[in-house]
């Protein structure tokens, strides 16, 4: 902890990989692992496009449920945390896979949403792209006033990552001088590889996740805890 809170200390550029695990102890279920599974489902039979064309009103229950959860959730220490860093920072990228806004939310600005964000929603028809707030929706699944499907507006499985947001995330990383990866279990790629590229490019990269994972052979640290108690006593 002294070790990584030094180079936090010394560091004009810092950037941070967002998971799960940052929002679990806001109460918002975490995707593999314990309680990462809804009824029998694992996120893989239901975070694609053929699971949508298949059951898109099963697709949509899921995501309903987790608007659901997401609404009635605040941000915790571990947010609040990583906004108070950036405030300090030179220049600092806070680059999440999550899609439910909670960083946001505890005052973060510059928020890299790799994998979208579950309060847009897009027609499969027409393309329209709206916000929608409201849980439950009225009907599922939503219907575009065009009459086509809406689905998500989040990034599946075999679906490329917004490619602007992506090229920041890439710049971020290789120009951080300390990188930080938090709550992920580093299992989806390209999102995982941001670790090695900031590595590779001579950052610093520490790790807070209560368990190993396929990062932990990149991080110079790994704190072992939950990021709601180990990131602010990191600042
Ligand atoms: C705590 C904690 C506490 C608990 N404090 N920590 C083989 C090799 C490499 C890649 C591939 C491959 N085969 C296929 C691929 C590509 C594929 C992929 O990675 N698949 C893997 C399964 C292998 N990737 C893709 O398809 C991506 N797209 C792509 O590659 O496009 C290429 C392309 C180019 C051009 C044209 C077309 C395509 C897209 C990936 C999209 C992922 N989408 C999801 C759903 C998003 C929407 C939604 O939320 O519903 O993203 S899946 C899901 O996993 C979600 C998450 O963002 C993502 C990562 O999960 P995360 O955040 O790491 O959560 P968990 O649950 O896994 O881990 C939680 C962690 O927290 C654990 O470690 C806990 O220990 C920890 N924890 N409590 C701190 N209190
Ligand atoms: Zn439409």
């Amino acid at each position: 902890m002294e070790q990584a809170r030094k180079w936090l200390d010394g560091a004009s550029r810092i950037a941070a990989l967002t998971g799960a695990g940052v929002s679990a102890e806001s109460g918002i279920p975490t995707f593999r692992g314990a309680g990462g599974l809804w009824r029998q489902f694992r996120p893989e039979d239901l975070a694609t496009p053929e699971a949508f064309a298949r059951d898109p009103l099963l697709v949509w229950e899921w995501y309903d449920w987790r608007r659901r959860l997401i609404a009635a959730a605040s941000p915790n220490p571990g947010h609040a945390a990583l906004a108070e860093i950036e405030r300090r920072a030179g220049a600092f990228a806070l680059i999440t896979q999550n899609v439910d806004g909670l960083h946001e939310r505890a005052g973060s600005r510059c928020v890299l949403k790799l994998h979208g964000d579950i309060w847009q929603v897009r027609c499969t028809g027409c393309g329209a792209e709206k916000r929608d707030d409201r849980t439950p929706l009225p009907s599922l699944p939503p219907r575009c006033e065009c009459g086509s499907l809406l689905r998500p507006g989040v990034v599946w499985f075999g679906e490329p990552l917004p490619a602007g947001i992506w090229a920041q995330a890439e710049q971020a990383a290789s120009g951080a001088e300390v990188f930080l990866v938090i709550g992920t279990s580093a299992a989806v790629y390209p999102a995982a590889g941001l670790a090695w590229l900031a590595k590779s490019a001579g950052a610093k990269v520490i790790e807070i996740n209560p368990e190993e994972t396929g990062l932990s052979a990149a991080a110079d640290v790994s704190l072992r805890g939950k990021s709601g108690d180990l990131l602010p006593l990191l600042i």
